[in-house]
């Protein structure tokens, strides 16, 4: 409770601020970013979104903090827009479930885009698999709704939960993300490589893009490479930064 007003206060207070963690190509070219949540407290310095993301999900908190999120990643949006190095970057937004299943969902983020000027086709929600689950039909008008406007969808954590072949090819997603922790288990023994190799025929055949996520070394780099995945995010290729710092150290470098 007494971090839940501390967080009302942050919003409030300009203590949030998002990090974009650079995405890149088979080239090492930057083709978009994810906007990841940070909280400097005053007195307790900063703090991850683990710590308060999934308290926020429990209440309305996240609602508050989710259209903060959205807003300010559009703007951020608009702004790359207008210098060439950065115009065509995507930029990827986490969706808590609670937001996306609010009734005004769709209309909350064709809102932002309206009020921000953003491209909404270099906007793409992050979705994950626990909350395509309930719901079904209204999931999946809300996600046609947002993609007739040119918004895109990524599945986060792919891999590691439930959702069933049949359900997956309703879903207009644009893109998998396979999750970190198959990345992670490429080299050792067992069952990551094969895990991998399934999503990319999985992703192929439903005609969706691919990204793995947590990407530090360039042997899993290459791994990837030789098996067909040629999208990449992780500390390989650069950590999540404050928006001076991503521009200078991505877009403005050499
Ligand atoms: O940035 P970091 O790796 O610490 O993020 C930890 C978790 O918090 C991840 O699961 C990530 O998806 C989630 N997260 C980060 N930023 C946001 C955000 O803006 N909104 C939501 N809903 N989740 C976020
Ligand atoms: O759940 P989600 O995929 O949104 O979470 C992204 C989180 O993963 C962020 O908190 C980000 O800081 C973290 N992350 C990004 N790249 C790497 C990486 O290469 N290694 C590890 N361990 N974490 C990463
Ligand atoms: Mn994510
Ligand atoms: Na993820």
């Amino acid at each position: 409770a007494q971090l839940e007003s501390s967080l009302r206060e942050a919003i409030a207070r300009n203590q949030l601020e998002l990090h974009y963690q650079v995405q890149v190509n088979h080239a090492g070219m930057p083709v978009g970013a994810e906007a990841l949540l940070r909280w400097h407290h005053p007195e307790r310095g900063s703090i991850p979104p683990v710590q308060f993301i999934p308290l926020a999900e429990k209440g309305e908190l996240i609602i508050l903090l989710g259209n903060w999120v959205l807003e300010t990643a559009c703007r951020q949006l608009k702004e790359w827009s207008r210098h060439p190095a950065s115009a065509e970057l995507t930029l990827a937004v986490n969706i808590s479930p609670r937001q996306f299943h609010q009734a005004d969902f769709v209309q909350q983020v064709v809102e932002t885009i309206a009020r921000t000027g953003a491209n909404p086709a270099r906007l793409k929600l992050e979705i994950t698999e626990s909350m395509l689950l309930d719901h079904a039909s209204i999931t999946i008008s809300k996600m046609e709704a947002l993609k007739s406007r040119g918004i895109g969808f990524a599945l986060d954590d792919f891999g590691t939960g439930y959702s069933s072949l049949a359900y997956l090819k309703r879903l207009p997603l644009d893109q998998l993300k396979i999750d970190r922790g198959f990345v992670c288990g490429l080299q050792q023994a067992g069952h990551d490589a094969a895990i991998v190799r399934t999503i990319l025929a999985l992703a192929e055949t439903l005609d969706m893009a691919v990204i793995a996520e947590g990407v530090e070394t360039i042997e899993q780099q290459e791994l990837l490479a030789s098996m067909g995945c040629h999208n990449y995010q992780g500390y390989f290729f650069g950590r999540p930064l404050p928006p001076e710092k991503f521009v200078q150290h991505h877009l403005l470098a050499e």
